[in-house]
């Protein structure tokens, strides 16, 4: 059975575990202000932990096609003080969606216990140090180019040997800084750097994957994104709940072990049901 070591605690795959996303970024809660209320955030904590929210993964920064990079100040702004609120409240594992080392730092030191990286340690290898020196748990998330370039990428041939290279590489550069093997988690990154066919051949033979690195928890996340949008006919993200469920379930009949979406008690279900067949069938 796998398991995956954080700083606080062992997580277990007996069942598949879902990951609630929560965004502290200005236009994520209902005022659209300027100001991020940290109450505002810990209903929202609570709200996704009544329905079932394995792992939180706190983020203040947008890395959707189009969005601006924020300074590492604004970031901890964001993200600090509600990590630091939910961490007092609720006994629930807290991840950081951030690949400044400077911020995983802080995010760390207010009870964050999983660094999610998207970059998988290539815009901030430090982040490998604060990984190591905390017993985090570690996110690796295949994407390519920059902040900047990351959604324009030219798609590459062969994009199962590319994110297969990618992880041997981003798990070595973890392992120099003295993380260790059973703190790394691996994710695809589905939507990052990958076009339409690809994003569905990934989802459709994980297994390939999670075969060649069956130590490893995998990580999939695919809420609302925008190759759900283009096979609905252009729906907007608001829209697209039943296509998060049909490709999350998807991908943990193919064997993802953690689903990262926004939409809670509908992906509990779902993958309750999808856990439940497979646990029937040999
Ligand atoms: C992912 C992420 C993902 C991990 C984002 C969005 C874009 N972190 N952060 N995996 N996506 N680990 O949520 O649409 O797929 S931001």
């Amino acid at each position: 059975m796998k398991s995956w070591q954080t700083s606080r605690r062992r997580l277990s795959f007996e069942r598949t575990l879902v990951m609630a996303i929560l965004n502290i970024t200005p236009d994520s809660f209902s005022d659209g202000g300027e100001f991020l209320s940290v109450d505002d955030a810990v209903k929202q904590a609570e709200k996704l932990i009544e329905e079932g929210a394995d792992i939180l993964d706190i983020g203040g920064e947008s890395t959707r096609p189009n969005s601006q990079r924020v300074s590492a100040e604004e970031e901890i702004h964001r993200v600090v003080p509600v990590i630091e609120a939910v961490a007092k409240r609720f006994d629930v594992p807290i991840s950081v969606d951030t690949s400044k080392s400077v911020v995983a730092e802080k995010a760390v030191e207010a009870g964050a216990e999983i660094i999610n990286d998207i970059s998988a340690l290539r815009f901030d290898e430090k982040i490998g140090e604060v990984a190591a020196r905390h017993k985090t748990g570690l996110i690796l998330m295949h994407s390519r180019g920059t902040f900047e370039t990351m959604h324009s990428q030219e798609p590459v041939e062969d994009i199962f040997a590319e994110i297969s290279k990618t992880f041997h590489s981003s798990i070595k550069k973890a392992e120099s800084f003295g993380v260790k093997p059973e703190y790394i988690a691996l994710d695809i990154g589905i939507g990052f750097s990958k076009n339409f066919e690809q994003n569905l051949e990934l989802l459709g033979k994980l297994d390939k994957l999670i075969t060649e690195f069956p130590d490893y928890p995998m990580l999939v996340g695919t809420s609302r994104k925008s190759f759900i949008g283009k096979i609905l006919g252009g729906v907007a993200a608001g829209e697209r709940l039943s296509g998060t469920l049909a490709s999350t379930a998807i991908a943990v009949w193919n064997g993802a072990n953690i689903v990262r979406v926004h939409d809670l008690k509908e992906t509990v279900e779902a993958v309750k049901i999808v856990d439940a067949i497979r646990n029937n069938t040999n």
